[in-house]
């Protein structure tokens, strides 16, 4: 691994996105002009309406991130007991159904996809199961249909963590209409971002009314509240920049997958590293370009090029190590799932996240590409 780099520039998964400046400018002079800075102020209702068109789905509940807005569909949907998740997500998932005291049931994935596999949570359903939460990853959508099919058979609440799958599509239906609800993250490091922010998307009128209460504590009107209710508020702020970042979404997509068209053509050939490839036939983010690294086979490990690649400025991530069943508090609580998740156990030991999105040059994705080259095959 002798290649050093030219640009001293910091490459980042998760490098933001931001579109129009004077745009966005424009919108927080008026947002300060009309000094309306959150509660419901009219560019998150903007937002949410150009979001629900843009999704085909009836409503959309703004909230300030991803990791609130599971909580408080969770909390509609009356979830408690047992919730089978999978570990190889980001921890958020599981911690917003622990914060309420409900187990997260950890299920082992189908290795091709890095998603749930329905027939391991079919075999994790207990009588406390009231609900399972598939996680749409890396722009890539879970096995809807089967995952569909178990929870009617089991009578069970289908809820989505879709933090990576703004934009995505399975079968033609945008993602934000499968489940009872899904959940986006427009958190800084999705490729579209309010700074802060998430959305959960949903076509039940009664749950939408529901959740957007609970977004703001309950209240229904002045003095008014009718239920149980947290802060999960999006600020105007927030708003603007997503009404901003959503004029330029389309550019924000070809850039990524023109990053992973390079990535994938650089990648080509390379023993001991595998791409995880996006199916054209749906729409997508191209938001993550993955590879796994076979140990076995590479001249260096994952972790050595992990190191390797930060010397060089550029940070690449572990995305999920060690997966959150190795993660406090369901390490102690639960240490025996280390022994039911191989495919898990497995795969965080092989994952490797580049940077993309639109802070990354095709210079930069050269470097990397034979940089990776060299790393596995020791040259
Ligand atoms: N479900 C799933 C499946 C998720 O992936 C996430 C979040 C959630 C739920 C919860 O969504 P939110 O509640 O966050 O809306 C980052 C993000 O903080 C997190 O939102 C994201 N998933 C996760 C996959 O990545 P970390 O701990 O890796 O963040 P950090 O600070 O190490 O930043 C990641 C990279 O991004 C770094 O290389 C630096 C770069 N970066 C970051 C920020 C914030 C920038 O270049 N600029 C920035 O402003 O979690």
């Amino acid at each position: 691994m002798t290649l050093v780099r030219a640009s001293k520039e910091k490459l980042h998964v998760g490098r933001p996105n931001i579109g129009d400046r004077d745009a966005l400018m424009a919108r927080f002079n008026d947002l300060l002009d009309r000094r309306w800075l959150t509660n419901s102020g009219p560019f998150v209702n903007e937002l949410e309406q150009r979001l629900a068109a843009w999704l085909g789905v009836q409503h959309v509940v703004a909230v300030c991130n991803a990791t609130v807005a599971l909580e408080i569909a969770i909390k509609a949907l009356e979830l408690c007991g047992e919730v089978i998740v999978p570990s190889f997500t980001f921890v958020a998932t599981a911690h917003a159904l622990q914060w309420q005291e409900i187990t997260p049931v950890f299920c082992d994935i189908d290795p091709h996809t890095h998603m749930l596999d329905a027939e391991e949570v079919e075999m994790r359903i207990t009588p406390r199961t009231t609900g399972i939460m598939g996680v749409h990853l890396w722009g890539r959508t879970c096995d809807v249909e089967a995952l569909t099919r178990v929870a009617e058979r089991h009578e069970l609440a289908l809820l989505f963590d879709a933090a990576h799958a703004f934009g995505c599509s399975r079968g033609g239906v945008m993602v934000g209409n499968f489940g009872t609800a899904e959940v986006f993250s427009f958190h800084a490091t999705k490729f579209f971002n309010t700074f802060e922010g998430g959305a959960i998307a949903t076509n039940d009128a009664t749950l939408a009314r529901k959740m957007r209460l609970m977004t703001n504590f309950g209240f229904a009107g002045y003095d008014d509240v009718v239920s149980i209710g947290t802060n999960g508020k999006m600020s105007e702020i927030a708003a603007a920049m997503g009404i901003t970042n959503l004029e330029s979404i389309q550019q924000f997509i070809d850039v990524n997958r023109a990053n992973y068209e390079r990535y994938r053509a650089g990648l080509a050939g390379i023993p001991a590293i595998c791409m995880l490839e996006y199916d054209d036939r749906d729409r997508t983010n191209y938001q993550y370009i993955v590879v796994e690294i076979d140990n076995e086979r590479s001249a260096s490990s994952r972790d050595a090029i992990v190191d390797a690649l930060w010397k060089q400025d550029i940070y690449a991530r572990r995305y999920f190590y060690p997966g959150c069943h190795r993660m406090e508090p369901y390490r102690s609580l639960a240490p025996h799932n280390q022994l039911l998740l191989p495919r898990t156990e497995d795969l965080v030991q092989r994952t490797l996240v580049l940077p993309t999105g639109t802070a990354v040059s095709e210079d930069d994705i050269d470097f990397i590409c034979g940089f990776l080259r060299a790393a596995v095959t020791g040259t």
